[in-house]
């Protein structure tokens, strides 16, 4: 099923919007407003899935409910911060929603250096260059950082980056190991399927582990709690970044394991070692060979969600970087007709 993301009734794209692109079933929707760490209520929950379906689509998927920050470092306040979780997770079983994204990505979630780099064809995307990172200072919190990260004072952010020193990425694993132990028998009891996101994009940033980064890991992640409900987000742009992924390679492995619950089918064209800026969907625009991947999803008997990701700025549009409405609703509709040409093929 073709999906769109939706960022609730604070997104400029109205749910009547969405419905007219004529690919799109199934919504990727989230609560925005819950403290990190607190579970999110039933009714809540239920209320989001009616508003989606009052429009004539299904609540597919929940991306994301974020894992806190002490559960990534291992703090003992976890046990509590994972009960939470687990809670939410039965909600989300409860309100009939069957597969939640999340991520276990330090601190940052996706990451970017420029939100609107101009393409030939005067559409703006986003991209990220590695030298670039290097110099953000984030003595100031995470003001001078472009895009998504959740707000943070020079305080915190100082606070929060000191206690990652003592976790490398073993450690990083032992903590993704204790909240799967404990959060996937729930979800397969509440009848979720879990897909860990890999980490975007695929590497260490500011010095902070990150471990989600390759198909090796992300089979790893699978065979920690071994259960069909401990899946992965299949994200081709995030993967591809690292040119030693092979895209259809992973798709086929972790595929054929049937772990892979959600795909995010965006392209990207590498432009030097840890540098990429976003494109158009369509192969011929980046590095990401589109029909081969859907291919192998099909060949694997995937039947999960697929959504179009960050698409470009055109025709004028503003607004949310990555998430406006034109471009992804061109991509929702280059990957329904790449799947009905592989369906119907
Ligand atoms: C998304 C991520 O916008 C994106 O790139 O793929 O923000 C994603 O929602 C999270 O990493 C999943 O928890
Ligand atoms: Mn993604």
């Amino acid at each position: 099923m073709i999906t769109f993301r939706w960022f609730g009734p604070r997104d400029p794209i109205p749910l009547a919007h969405i419905r007219q692109i004529p690919a799109v079933r199934g919504i990727v929707g989230a609560l925005f407003d819950i403290p990190v760490g607190e579970p999110w209520p039933l009714n809540r929950i239920a209320a989001l899935r009616e508003d989606v379906e009052r429009h004539g689509m299904s609540l597919a998927v929940i991306e994301s409910i974020p894992v806190h920050e002490d559960i990534k470092l291992g703090r003992s306040t976890r046990s509590r911060l994972v009960d939470n979780y687990c809670e939410s997770v039965r909600n989300l079983g409860s309100a009939g929603v069957p597969v939640l994204c999340y991520n276990f990505m330090p601190v940052f979630d996706w990451t970017r250096t420029e939100l609107a780099r101009r393409l030939d064809d005067g559409s703006t995307a986003l991209a990220y260059d590695d030298a670039a990172l290097a110099k953000i200072d984030l003595s100031r919190g995470t003001a001078d950082l472009p895009g998504w990260a959740t707000a943070y004072s020079a305080d915190e952010l100082g606070k929060l980056l000191d206690a990652y020193r003592s976790v490398n990425e073993d450690k990083l694993w032992e903590n993704l190991a204790y909240f799967l132990e404990r959060v996937v028998p729930v979800a397969a009891s509440s009848g979720v399927r879990l897909a860990l996101h890999p980490d975007d994009p695929p590497w260490s940033i500011f010095g902070l582990p990150r471990i989600v980064t390759s198909g090796a890991a992300l089979e790893r992640v699978t065979s920690l709690v071994d259960d069909p409900a401990n899946g992965i987000t299949f994200c081709a742009g995030s993967l591809a970044a690292d040119a030693s992924n092979d895209l259809t390679a992973i798709v086929r492995r972790l595929g054929a394991k049937g772990r892979i619950h959600f795909a995010h089918c965006r392209n990207i064209k590498r432009t030097g070692a840890r540098s990429f800026q976003e494109t158009a969907h369509p192969s011929e625009f980046g590095d990401i060979d589109m029909r081969a991947v859907l291919g192998a999803l099909h060949d694997t008997d995937f039947a999960g969600p697929i959504r179009s990701d960050h698409g470009r700025m055109i025709w004028g549009e503003t607004g949310q970087p990555g998430y406006g409405l034109h471009d992804r609703a061109l991509g929702a509709m280059y990957l329904h007709g790449l799947w009905e040409g592989i369906t119907r093929g």
